[in-house]
């Protein structure tokens, strides 16, 4: 595992390819559950060229809501306690130490087609901050990793393939992050899948 900056670890491969395919076949389900998968609307009247779907809390900028106030008011579906489990394991494994207090409460399932994107941000909706899971999925992507101060430079670009884990937690819990790009094609063909999934496991504090 590599340190990227301090409380951010990436952990290349950490997934088999049994346990990324059961979650795609896991995200499938997800995707068509209460609340569908959507290009999330932005208060500005843009949608974000990422689809998300979430589990425990729906996320909307910027807020979260247990029920899905900005498509059609469903509830979104619960937060399976394996998956919980998973990210305790993930956790662990970042930090390299175990932490059976590790309660993630809320999933954001978010697929990228061969365009797709996500700006630089932080992720400020939690009111913990308790360390953030994210599981890629599919095709590789250049993902960046920034500082808290700000949304330019310095940054760290790191390549995500599928079955990488990295964990944000620390001093890199409120950094700026964001996706450039994917590398279309580059996924493994068994997993049948066209495009990158990404999987972040939060603790919100509500
Ligand atoms: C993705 N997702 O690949 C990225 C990577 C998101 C999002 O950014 O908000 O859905 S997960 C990176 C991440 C998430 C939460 C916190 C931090 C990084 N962080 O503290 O640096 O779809
Ligand atoms: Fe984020």
């Amino acid at each position: 595992r590599t340190e990227i900056a301090p409380g951010a670890f990436h952990v290349p491969d950490w997934l088999s390819p049994d346990q990324q395919r059961e979650l795609i076949a896991a995200c499938r389900d997800w995707a068509t559950g209460p609340v569908p998968m959507r290009n999330t609307r932005m208060p500005n009247g843009s949608h974000m060229s990422v689809q998300t779907v979430c589990l425990g809390w729906h996320w909307m900028p910027y807020r979260y809501s247990k029920t899905a106030d900005d498509v059609g008011g469903g509830t979104v579906a619960e937060f399976p306690s394996w998956l919980a489990g998973l990210g305790r394991d993930a956790v662990t494994a970042a930090y390299g130490e175990r932490d059976d207090s590790y309660e993630p409460d809320a999933a954001l399932i978010n697929f990228y087609d061969s365009t797709a994107k996500m700006g630089m941000h932080q992720d400020r909706e939690e009111k913990s901050l308790a360390p953030v899971v994210s599981l890629s999925i599919g095709d590789s992507c250049l993902f960046r990793f920034g500082n808290t101060e700000t949304r330019n430079k310095p940054w760290t670009d790191v390549r995500l393939e599928s079955g990488d884990l990295f964990v944000f937690g620390g001093a890199s819990r409120l950094a700026y992050h964001g996706v450039m790009k994917t590398y279309p094609g580059t996924a493994e063909p068994s997993l049948e899948l066209n495009g990158r999934l990404n999987i972040t496991l939060r603790v919100t504090g509500l």
